[in-house]
């Protein structure tokens, strides 16, 4: 997500979008005929900087916004619908000091339409921590979440306003992923990025259908730090991530796919191996970052990069597994928040040079997210949300 003001970063920013006026850009060449555009998916409904969307999984055709204040709204998924009323405010809970602060991620547990518990990642009014917390659906009411059930299941002080991650999502295993950046400021100061000890800098993985040791969750037994080494914290899966908003998995394949916010040289996507470092702050991108800084263990290279002169803050995606667009399927997509561009990567191949300029809608793209049958929408901050259109 959006980086803060620096105004280096701004500066960078501007140098960038003048460069690219008198410098022919081979992959925005790529996309100008693009036979795709961005379509308003629900012309009546608007958003106060949606941050996500989902779908429960429960046969409902429902879909849920998360707007960053603190508030989830649910709707139907059909263009006509006229109103998305509150599933859940947390908004007197939630931080919006900083700009990366609020309600950032959420996840419906697998068997929801059973058990009716669902997941939210947020930042801590008062006190400047993340909170990953479980909530319950009103027996009486599908569309309202009891705000009184709130159980805790895991907080962590952050150093920093900024890089927060937020990511929250049940893998194919069955177990909760979720991301938290590395604290924040810039440069990670304190460099949890390569320090196993701390929860930050890292994606983690927690069975949260079991408690163990007092603790409202279970590592689970095939966690790679469960045995070590000595201060690591067993519920990491990957470390090494600088601030990763959103990750996904494939729905085919069950790939985990992240895209990982660069310094100031590198956005970077990356794929997830449980155990893996993907090098922040030793590396940014492909380079060295500090290389006073050495890496815990071997480092995991992102599958690929981008610079400036593309855009300065990745919005991660989803591996394209619908049906409406068939020349999309397997393929990533992502986008950049600051540029407003969305590209394709194949995920079979994986190869940099299958990285493609998809569109450029110069829109500040939060976040994608999936219907039930794996259609993707786009939450921007002008309010909307967007679907893709092929106007042939
Ligand atoms: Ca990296």
């Amino acid at each position: 997500m959006h980086k803060p003001g620096l105004l280096l970063g701004s500066l960078s920013l501007l140098l960038a979008g003048l460069f690219l006026l008198w410098s022919p850009d081979p992959i925005e060449a790529r996309g100008e005929n693009s036979e795709f555009e961005l379509r308003v998916a629900f012309p009546n409904l608007e958003f106060d900087r949606p941050t996500y969307i989902t779908h429960a999984p429960d046969d409902t055709q429902r879909l849920f916004v998360l707007e960053q204040h603190g508030e989830i709204r649910v709707f139907e998924n059909r263009a006509s619908v006229l109103s998305a009323p509150t599933f859940l405010d947390i908004s007197k809970k939630v931080s919006r000091r900083g700009n990366e602060e609020g309600l950032l991620g959420l996840a419906f547990h697998p068997r929801f339409r059973e058990n009716g518990m669902f997941f939210v990642h947020y930042s801590l009014r008062g006190d400047r921590r993340g909170v990953v917390s479980r909530f319950r659906v009103d027996p009486q009411d599908p569309n309202r979440a009891l705000v009184d059930s709130e159980e805790v299941l895991l907080t962590v002080q952050q150093p920093y306003r900024n890089h927060n991650g937020g990511m929250i999502e049940f893998g194919p295993d069955g177990y909760l992923y979720l991301s938290f950046g590395d604290g924040g400021s810039r440069g990670d100061p304190k460099n949890n990025g390569q320090n196993l000890g701390t929860l930050l800098g890292a994606i983690l993985r927690i069975d949260i259908d079991s408690r163990s040791n007092g603790a409202p969750y279970s590592i689970p037994a095939d966690n790679p730090f469960r045995k070590g080494p000595p201060g690591a914290r067993p519920e990491i899966w990957a470390y090494g991530l600088r601030n990763v908003w959103r990750f996904s998995f494939d729905r085919t394949t069950g790939d985990l796919w992240a895209g990982d916010v660069g310094q100031n040289a590198w956005e970077e996507v990356d794929l997830i191996v449980g155990g893996k470092n993907y090098g922040w702050r030793s590396y940014e991108g492909f380079e060295r970052y500090d290389s006073r800084t050495q890496p815990l263990g071997d480092v995991t290279p992102p599958l690929v990069v981008y610079s400036p002169r593309q855009g300065v803050s990745i919005t991660g995606g989803y591996v394209y597994r619908g049906t409406r667009h068939p020349e999309l399927v397997g393929q990533y997509l992502f986008a950049d928040f600051e540029s407003g561009r969305i590209w394709t990567l194949d995920a079979n191949s994986r190869k940099a040079s299958s990285m493609k300029l998809l569109l450029h809608p110069r829109k500040n793209i939060a976040s994608f997210g999936e219907s039930a049958e794996g259609e993707l929408f786009l939450c921007a901050f002008d309010g909307r949300i967007y679907e893709f259109h092929s106007p042939r």
